[in-house]
Formats: structure tokens, C-alpha cells, sequence
């Protein structure tokens, strides 16, 4: 991994570990909560994320975007323990994929993004779109903690939340 990698992991890092700690203070019976129409639980909200982390992970490894591999229960969602151990496994595959490969092949690969409508984009811009991805989702966790009032994590609180 070159630098502005591993500077980007650290973007990454943090910005997941606000949704890791929100979900380290749920209960199982906290997963089921809904808001508003076609959002899901917030159970499936952090299935999707890992879900998502998984793709792009994969989508490195095989240089090309597409469906996803990794077979995830959807059960899983209904579970504390469960969306933890999946979520420690996305990101330990995502982590695996950057650590192994070659830094300059990495540095020169292009990623096909044809299965969402790109063409094709590099390793940063790849890992930037995971960013946006995970930061909307944190974000739409907002409206179910406030819907449901429920407290956010101290690592929130310099979001003025
Ligand atoms: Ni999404």
C-alpha cells in the first residue's frame, strides 16, 4: 500500500468505526427498528454496508464491479453478534485485498465499473466511492436514532450529535 492508501484506510477506518460503535450499543431487539417507507431495519442497514465493503473488496481483487460473492444470510441483520462477526469479516477481506496486492500494480489497476454504469475508475476514486457509500448510510442511521430517540455513541459527538 502506498501512502495516500493507507491514508485513505484511515479515512475509511474512521469513518466505519462511527456506525461500528452505533451498532455496538444496539440490542438485537434494536436491529428491527424502521422508519419511514423502503429504508429496511437498521439491522439490514449494517448488513448492507458489510454487504457493500465485501463488493468492493472483491471488485479490486477481479478488477470488475459485479454481483456480489460473498453469500451473506440475510438472518443475519436480526443479529448483534452476528452483523459484528460480518462486519470484523468485511473488513478484514477489504484490508486482505489492499495488504497482498503488488503497490504499483494496485497504484495502476482500473477497476471496471460497468455493472454500475461507469466505465472504469482507479484504485482512490474506487475507495472514495466506498467512503460516500458508508457515510450516506451513517446518515441515514441518523434519522432512525432520531426517530426512535434513541443516544448516539460518544464518537458522534463531534458531529454535534
Ligand atoms: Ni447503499
Amino acid at each position: 500500500m502506498n501512502e495516500l492508501i493507507e491514508k485513505q484506510i484511515e479515512n475509511w477506518t474512521s469513518i466505519q468505526s462511527l456506525s461500528r460503535d452505533l451498532l455496538d450499543m444496539l440490542t438485537d431487539e434494536q436491529l428491527g427498528l424502521t422508519v419511514g417507507k423502503h429504508m429496511g431495519t437498521l439491522g439490514e442497514q449494517f448488513r448492507h454496508m458489510a454487504r457493500v465493503r465485501f463488493q468492493y473488496a472483491e471488485a479490486i481483487e477481479n478488477k470488475k464491479l459485479g454481483e456480489v460473492i460473498e453469500k451473506i444470510d440475510p438472518a443475519v441483520a436480526k443479529s448483534k453478534t452476528g452483523l459484528i462477526e460480518l462486519w470484523e469479516r468485511a473488513n478484514g477481506k477489504l484490508l486482505a485485498v489492499l495488504k497482498n496486492a503488488n503497490p504499483g500494480e494496485l497504484e495502476s489497476k482500473m477497476i471496471d465499473w460497468k455493472y454500475w454504469g461507469s466505465d472504469e475508475v482507479n484504485i482512490h476514486d474506487h475507495l472514495n466511492f466506498l467512503m460516500d457509500h458508508e457515510t450516506m448510510h451513517n446518515g441515514e442511521m441518523i434519522v432512525y436514532l432520531r426517530t426512535h430517540e434513541l443516544k448516539f455513541p460518544k464518537s458522534w459527538e463531534p458531529w454535534g450529535l
